[in-house]
């Protein structure tokens, strides 16, 4: 029996570097050794403010970057969360298990709350027990996601706990987080103090993975570093640069020393020029495969469709079980 994999990503914004290095490239990897459930988490992103039409038209972009950076529809079943019906069923369920004091600790909600001050909903404190919901629906083996992430798995651990507690064991799994070892925190470009993000209200921030190549040659060039010259790998002292040379790293499979050695005596700039041109070889074709899914909206939709009735076949039976554990009564079909 293959081990299952599940993981997501909420819609907003475009997806990043930050996002493809932490967490597509490991999906893609996963899916041919794995039984893999891949979603966009459209419903996580109602939790701060959406214009509902760039919503809807995101969510097309998204499911199409997912296939565009190489995930199989045919391998791996690739969903729109909000198509699944259960996932906000044992959500409520899980909700009510919870201790607020759980909920009260996630650093995500509280980096969330000072940034969305005018709009801290009670749906953004709730986000990790929907994200808790999206996991054990699927009696899932581990979930590949972000160092950020890493919280909110614990709790869905915690959450598993809540319920055998209450109605005891046997219906849920017991998820692991994966988090890959390198490229785990790809940083901001201009503030490397903070993790590149694709909500970030400054584009010069992250790299899309469907920007144009004229515009990731000028974002990286413009990549804060310090005032010295050497390159070398110093986390500390030279965050921007080591943000750079992580990133060069991950696409290109060379060591940190061994980048040192190919520019010793060469300025930043340099290691900004190869680095743009590395970044672009990469992202070109994906941007390419992109546009032209774009031009077929029926194809996505009937490819959504399908990933739809396929998840909610696999969850169907653990949302039975949880109803009759609960004393819920589930309609007859
Ligand atoms: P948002 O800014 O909207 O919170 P995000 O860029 O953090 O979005 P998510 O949808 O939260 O993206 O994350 C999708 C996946 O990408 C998660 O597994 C997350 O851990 C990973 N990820 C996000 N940002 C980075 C980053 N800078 N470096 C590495 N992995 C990342
Ligand atoms: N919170 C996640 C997105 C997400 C997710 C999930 C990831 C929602 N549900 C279930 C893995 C498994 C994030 O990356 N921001």
């Amino acid at each position: 029996m293959k081990k299952t994999i599940l993981s997501g990503s909420t819609v907003t914004g475009n997806l990043t570097l930050g996002n493809y290095i932490g967490a597509i490239s490991n999906w893609t990897k996963l899916q041919n050794e794995y039984d893999c459930l891949y979603f966009l988490a459209d419903l996580h992103a109602l939790t701060v403010q959406q214009d509902p039409k760039i919503l809807k038209d995101r969510i097309y972009s998204f499911y199409a970057q997912y296939l565009a950076l190489g995930l199989d529809p045919q391998k791996n079943t690739i969903f729109v969360q909000s198509q699944v019906p259960y996932h906000t069923e044992l959500s409520w369920i899980l909700t009510c298990l919870t201790p607020m004091g759980y909920l009260n600790r996630m650093t995500q909600f509280k980096e969330k709350a000072e940034r969305h001050v005018k709009n801290v909903n009670a749906g953004l404190f709730t986000y990790p027990v929907l994200m808790a919901a999206d996991i054990l629906l699927y009696q899932v083996d581990m979930v590949p996601v972000g160092e950020d992430q890493r919280q909110h798995m614990e709790l869905a651990r915690d959450i598993v706990g809540f319920w055998e507690n209450r109605y005891g064991p046997g219906i849920f799994k017991l998820p692991e987080a994966y988090v890959g070892k390198v490229g785990a925190r790809i940083m901001s470009l201009q503030d490397p103090s903070k993790k590149m993000s694709k909500s970030d209200d400054n584009e010069k921030n992250f790299i899309a993975i469907i920007d144009d190549p004229k515009v990731v040659e000028k974002k990286i060039k413009s990549a804060t570093t310090d005032s010295d010259t050497v390159v070398k790998y110093d986390l500390e002292n030279k965050a921007g640069l080591a943000n750079l040379m992580n990133i060069y790293s991950v696409m290109t499979g060379k060591s940190f020393e061994e980048i040192e050695k190919l520019y010793e005596g060469k300025m930043y700039g340099h290691l900004k020029v190869d680095l743009a041109e590395i970044v672009v070889s990469t992202l070109t074709p994906v941007r390419e495969k992109y546009l032209d899914l774009m031009k077929n909206q029926d194809y996505l939709d009937k490819l959504m469709n399908e990933g739809a009735m396929k998840a909610e076949a696999r969850s169907e039976a653990t949302l039975k079980k949880v109803y009759e554990a609960t004393g819920l009564v589930p309609r007859k079909r």
